[in-house]
C-alpha cells in the first residue's frame, strides 16, 4: 500500500518538474539536474507534504510546488553529499553519482542550481498562494537549508568523524542535517493551513522528530541493510567513523530510542482523527522500511 503511494507520488512530483524545467530556457545543467532530481529517490518529503495536507483539507494544486521545492534542495544535497569533499560515494539511488556521470565541477552546479531552482519554484507568480505565504515558506526553506539547517548539519557530520560525542550534540547535528527539511514540509503545510503561530511551532517540531526517526532508521540500514534495495553503498559509517545515535547507544537502546519516538510522533497524531491516517501510515514506514 504504502509503496503504491510512493510511487504515485513520485511520479506526480517528476511530471511537475519534467515540466517546469521544459518550459524554462534550456542550458547544459539542464540534463545533469533532471539526473540528479527526477526518476529517483522516494520522494518520502512530498509524501510528508501530502499526508499533512490531508489533515488540514488542503488540495494538491496548493502543495505541489512545495513538494517540487524540497525535492530540489533534497537532491541538490544528495549531490553535494557524494562529491569526493564530502562522503565521497560513487552510488547513488542505484546508479552513478552525479558527479560520475557527469564530472565533479557539473555536478556542484547542478547542485546549485536545483538550489536556486527550489525559490523560483515557490516564488513563481503562476502558484496559487499569496505572497505573505510565499514569503513566509521562502524564508522558512532558507532557514532550514542553510547554516542554520541541513549545511549546518552537514558541517557537523564531516567534523563529528572519528571524535566521541555525547547524545545530544549528533542529536543536534542530525535534527539539522535530516530533520529541518522534514520540519520544513510540516511548517510549509501550517502556513498554508494558515496556523497560528504555536500550532506552527508545534508543526515544526513535529518535523524535526520526524526526520531525526528517518536518520535513525537510515543509520539501521546503513549498518543491516541490502546495498540492491537502498541503491547506495551501506556499512560506510562504522568506516568512516561517524558519529550516529546507533554507534553511541549500541542496537538495542538505538532500537528502543526509535521506537519510543515514533510513539511520541503518534500520540501528537491522535488529535486529528482519520484524517491523519496516511500520515501516520508514512510514520510507519519509515521505522520499518528496508529502503
Ligand atoms: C542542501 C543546503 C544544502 C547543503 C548541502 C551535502 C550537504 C550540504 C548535506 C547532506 C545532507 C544529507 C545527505 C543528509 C542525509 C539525509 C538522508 C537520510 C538522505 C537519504 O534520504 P532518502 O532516503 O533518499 O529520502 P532518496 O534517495 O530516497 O531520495
Amino acid at each position: 500500500m504504502i509503496r503504491r503511494k510512493l510511487i504515485k507520488n513520485a511520479k506526480k512530483i517528476d511530471r511537475f518538474l519534467i515540466k517546469y524545467l521544459n518550459n524554462q530556457n534550456q542550458s547544459l545543467l539542464i540534463k545533469p539536474m533532471k539526473y540528479g532530481v527526477i526518476s529517483g529517490g522516494k520522494k518520502i518529503r512530498s509524501t510528508i507534504i501530502l499526508d499533512a495536507g490531508k489533515i488540514f483539507n488542503l488540495s494538491e494544486k496548493k502543495l505541489i510546488n512545495i513538494c517540487a521545492a524540497v525535492e530540489c534542495i533534497h537532491s541538490y544535497s544528495l549531490i553535494h553529499d557524494d562529491l569526493p569533499c564530502m562522503d565521497n560515494d560513487t552510488i547513488r539511488r542505484g546508479k552513478p553519482s552525479t558527479h560520475i556521470k557527469f564530472g565533479e565541477a557539473s555536478a556542484v552546479l547542478a547542485g546549485s542550481s536545483l538550489l536556486t531552482l527550489a525559490f523560483e519554484i515557490i516564488s513563481d507568480k503562476k502558484y496559487l498562494l499569496n505572497s505573505k505565504m510565499k514569503n513566509e515558506i521562502v524564508r522558512s526553506l532558507a532557514y532550514s537549508s542553510g547554516h542554520t539547517g541541513i549545511a549546518g548539519g552537514q558541517e557537523l557530520d564531516l567534523k563529528f568523524e572519528n571524535k566521541k560525542k555525547k547524545i545530544n550534540q549528533i542529536i543536534d547535528m542530525q535534527k539539522k542535517k535530516t530533520g529541518k527539511l522534514f520540519n520544513f514540509c510540516l511548517n510549509a503545510v501550517g502556513v498554508i493551513a494558515k496556523k497560528t503561530v504555536k500550532e506552527k511551532k508545534s508543526l515544526s517540531i513535529l518535523g524535526d522528530e520526524i526526520g531525526l526517526l528517518f536518520q535513525l532508521t537510515d543509520d539501521f540500514l546503513d549498518k543491516k541493510g541490502s546495498k540492491k534495495l537502498l541503491g547506495k553503498p551501506v556499512k560506510k559509517d562504522n568506516k568512516k567513523g561517524k558519529s550516529t545515535l546507533l554507534n553511541l547507544m549500541g542496537e538495542k537502546k538505538a532500537h528502543l530510542y526509535a521506537i519510543t519516538l515514533k510513539k511520541k510522533i503518534l500520540r501528537k497524531l491522535e488529535k486529528h482523527g482519520k484524517k491523519a491516517k496516511e500520515l501516520i501510515n508514512t510514520i510507519e514506514f519509515i521505522l520499518e522500511r528496508q529502503f
